[in-house]
Parts: structure tokens; C-alpha cells; sequence
């Protein structure tokens, strides 16, 4: 075990042999994954609604206490075939701090992103910033659960029910979560769920809506399949959204997995916790343990006020010891193209996205980490602290040339 005062950045030897990722993905029982695939072979039914995607859509559908579950291809594209099936239209309004990905499902449908501020306390939309953007365009809202918790649901569908707009949810990170006691998943009209291999339950790639509303179930399964009603008959402008047997074997899976994976994300959040508390400017957002949550995200805030270093030079140190810390979602959609060209003064009205973007910073969980791990993780930032005005000569020393991002690690 190394000792705390070593940093890669100042001492030479990284404290990881090999990269340390955030979004390293959790596998579940390999055997029974193996099984499901040679069952599936047997079968020669390889995708097109085929029987493990049925079975993986009823137990998604029971765990967020939904009627019907549609699983995709990825939530990218159930968020395109969810607002073309609400036909959302003109403006909707969304976060700026989110994956790019909520921001593209509307543009690539020439739907104008409207770019809303967060509750800097929750990261989630605020809906006092809702209410300010509406227009005569605006068709709806998008909130995003971001890390899992909750957006303020009951603002915000207060807020649309009045001006007459409908509502969905990206709740890409939020699946086994729960917010006031009921599943996230049975929020407005739909929310769309991500399995991605980084996220909290893996299918390698896939995705989900999930709703209650009879009507919107069908009308999404026949988007997700080109918009067919029948062997020669198409009614919707729909797309190839399927979700293949393989994709749902591993979900499958990891569903089998997931008290598991609760289990080991919150032991090394709290683990997280106990090393990184009463650090000056260094915070770990919390979760309220009264709900469900999956545990999914460890994010970290750099007061750069309070903090030794930054969270920018934290991430260059960390880099050196082979943690791969992340800065999701820096900087914010409003500054990433095209946006940033289509509306270059969103940012005007965006002071919490613009003061939170700079300061988060995600660290590495999961079934690949451990709390010895974690230990060792959060002896960097310690350590980095303690020695920051040594850490800031040798990065001005370095120059611009190693800022994060400026590589992509191999993989
Ligand atoms: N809405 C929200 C709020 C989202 O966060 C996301 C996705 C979406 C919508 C769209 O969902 P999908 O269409 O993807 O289903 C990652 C994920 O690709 C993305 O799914 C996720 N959010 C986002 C927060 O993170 P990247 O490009 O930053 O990371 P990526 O994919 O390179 O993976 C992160 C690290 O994990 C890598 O450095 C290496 C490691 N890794 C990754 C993969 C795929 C592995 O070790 N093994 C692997 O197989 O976006």
C-alpha cells in the first residue's frame, strides 16, 4: 500500500499499474449470460421483439412500477422515438447540464433545445427557470435526473399542466431509483432509461422508454420498428430503434446482479465519503438514504474558493496515478456545438451551469473498485492538497499541453 504523501505528478510512480475508470462496467454471472446466448442461438431468433427482450421488458417494467417498458437500442435513440411520439415540436425546454445526448435527440429532429438553469443543491432543472423560458414555441420539458436524483417532479409538472406542455424524462442514470417513495420511471408521460455499458444495469448498448400510458406504449413500439402496423403496412415515421436477444441476455444479467450492485456502490461511496470528509472545499454530493437509489455516480464538488487546488488540477493529478476522473458534464451543452454557434449567448442565463460545470468532478466505482481502492484514490487528492503549491509548479512547469481531455486514454 502506498503512502499517502506520494503523487505520481510529483514522485514519478503511479499509484495504479493500469487505468482506473469511471463507467468500468459491471458484469453479472458469466454463466448465466453464456446460457442465455446459446439458448438464443438455438433459437436463431436474434433480435425484432424476440423473447429475451420481452422478459427483460416486463422485469424493467416491475422494478420502476410501470405498465408497459419498450426497450431500445440505446437511450439515445428512445429519447428520439419518446419525443417524436409525443410530438414534441418548436422549442423544449431542457437542461444545459446533461449528456449532449439530450440535448442531440431534440436538434437532429430540428426541435430547438431550449437551455434551461439547474438547482445548483440538486444539479437538476430548476423549475423557477422553466417558467421563465416559455413561449409561444414551447411544446415541452425534459428533465433529467442527473447521478439519479430526482428533478423537483411536482414543480415541474405543476409548471406544464398550467401553460398546457408535456413532459418526459431522461432518466438515463436513474433506474432502481425512487424519489417521494414511488420508482423513477412512472414521471410524466414517459422516462427513458440507459443501459449503456457504463451505467448502473449493462445490455453492452441499450435503452428504454417506460410509461403507463397505454396509447404511448403502442404507438413507441411501432416507432422503434420503422413505423410498421403490419407486414406491408407503415403508419409512423418510426426508425430501427430494436433492441437484439444478445443486448438483452446481458441485461438479463445484470437485472439478476443488481442488489449485488447496489450493495457494492454504496459500500465504496461510503467509503468515498469517510476518506474525502473535512477536506476544506472538497464535497461529496449526497443521496437521500431514505429513498432508493442505485449509488451509480461518486461526484465531487472543488469549491476553488476553499479547495488548495481546482478541480482541474486535481484531474491532472489524478491522470498521473492512472485514475481517469471525469468531468461530466463540463461544460455544459450550451458550449458544445452546434449549440454553441446556434445560441452563443445561452449562457447569459445560465449562472448556476456556469459556476457547477467547472467544479464537478466523477471518481471511479463499481464492481472494479474496492474501498482499499478507494483509500488509495482519495490519498492522491489528500496528498495533492497538502502539497498544492508543488502540484501548481510542476503543472505551470508542464504547460498547457497535458490538459485533461487533450488525450483520449487507450482502452
Ligand atoms: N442521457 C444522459 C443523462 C446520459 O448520461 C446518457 C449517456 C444518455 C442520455 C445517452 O445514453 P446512451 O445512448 O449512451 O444509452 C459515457 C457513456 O457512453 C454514456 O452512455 C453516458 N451517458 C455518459 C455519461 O458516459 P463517455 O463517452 O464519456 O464515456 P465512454 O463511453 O468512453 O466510457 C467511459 C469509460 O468507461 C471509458 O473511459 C472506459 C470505460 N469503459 C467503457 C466501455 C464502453 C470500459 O471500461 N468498458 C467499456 O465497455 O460517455
Amino acid at each position: 500500500m502506498r503512502r499517502d504523501q506520494q503523487i505520481a505528478l510529483l514522485d514519478g510512480v503511479p499509484a495504479f499499474a493500469e487505468h482506473l475508470h469511471v463507467g468500468r462496467p459491471n458484469i453479472g454471472d458469466r454463466a448465466k449470460f453464456l446460457a442465455l446466448v446459446g439458448d438464443l442461438l438455438d433459437r436463431r431468433w436474434l433480435t425484432n421483439d424476440g423473447p429475451l427482450v420481452k422478459e427483460l421488458e416486463r422485469r424493467i417494467a416491475d422494478l420502476a412500477d410501470v405498465k408497459h417498458c419498450v426497450a431500445m437500442c440505446n437511450a439515445t435513440v428512445a429519447l428520439e422515438i419518446a419525443i417524436r411520439a409525443l410530438e414534441l415540436r418548436g422549442e423544449v425546454i431542457v437542461p444545459s447540464y446533461t449528456f449532449v445526448a439530450t440535448a442531440h435527440a431534440l436538434q437532429r429532429q430540428e426541435i430547438t433545445p431550449v437551455f434551461a438553469d439547474i438547482d445548483p443543491r440538486t444539479h437538476t432543472i430548476d423549475p423557477g427557470a422553466i417558467e421563465r423560458l416559455i413561449t409561444p414555441r414551447t411544446t415541452g420539458v425534459i428533465g433529467v435526473h442527473v447521478w439519479g436524483r430526482p428533478c423537483d417532479t411536482a414543480a415541474i409538472e405543476a409548471i406544464a399542466d398550467r401553460r398546457g406542455l408535456r413532459v418526459m424524462y431522461d432518466a438515463a442514470h436513474a433506474l432502481g431509483c425512487s424519489h417521494r417513495g414511488r420508482m423513477i420511471g412512472g414521471f410524466g408521460a414517459c422516462e427513458v432509461f440507459s443501459f449503456h455499458a457504463t451505467k448502473f444495469l449493462n445490455s453492452f448498448e441499450g435503452g428504454a422508454v417506460v410509461t403507463s400510458d397505454d396509447a404511448l406504449a403502442v404507438k413507441l413500439r411501432l416507432m422503434r420498428n420503422f413505423g410498421f402496423a403490419g407486414y406491408d403496412r407503415v403508419i409512423y415515421l418510426g426508425t430501427n430503434g430494436k433492441m437484439t436477444e444478445i443486448c438483452a441476455a446481458m441485461g438479463l444479467t445484470s437485472l439478476d446482479a443488481i442488489d449485488e450492485l447496489v450493495g457494492v456502490n454504496r459500500r465504496n461511496y461510503d467509503a468515498y465519503r469517510a476518506e474525502l470528509w473535512g477536506l476544506p472545499g472538497i464535497s461529496l454530493i449526497g443521496y437521500d438514504h431514505a429513498e432508493r437509489h442505485n449509488y451509480q455516480y461518486v461526484v465531487v464538488e472543488v469549491d476553488p474558493d476553499v479547495a488548495a487546488l481546482s478541480r482541474d488540477e486535481l484531474v491532472l493529478v489524478l491522470h498521473a496515478d492512472n485514475v481517469l476522473a471525469r468531468k461530466y458534464f463540463w461544460p455544459g451543452c450550451h458550449r458544445m456545438e452546434p449549440y454553441r454557434s446556434l445560441q452563443p449567448n445561452a449562457g447569459l442565463l445560465l449562472p448556476h451551469t456556469e459556476r457547477v460545470a467547472p467544479r464537478v468532478l466523477l471518481l471511479p466505482t463499481g464492481q472494479a473498485i474496492t474501498p482499499e481502492i478507494v483509500g488509495t484514490v482519495c490519498g492522491i487528492i489528500r496528498s495533492a492538497l497538502a502539497r498544492a503549491a508543488a502540484v501548481r509548479q510542476v503543472l505551470a512547469e508542464r504547460g498547457a499541453s497535458e490538459r485533461p481531455g487533450a488525450a483520449m486514454p487507450d482502452p
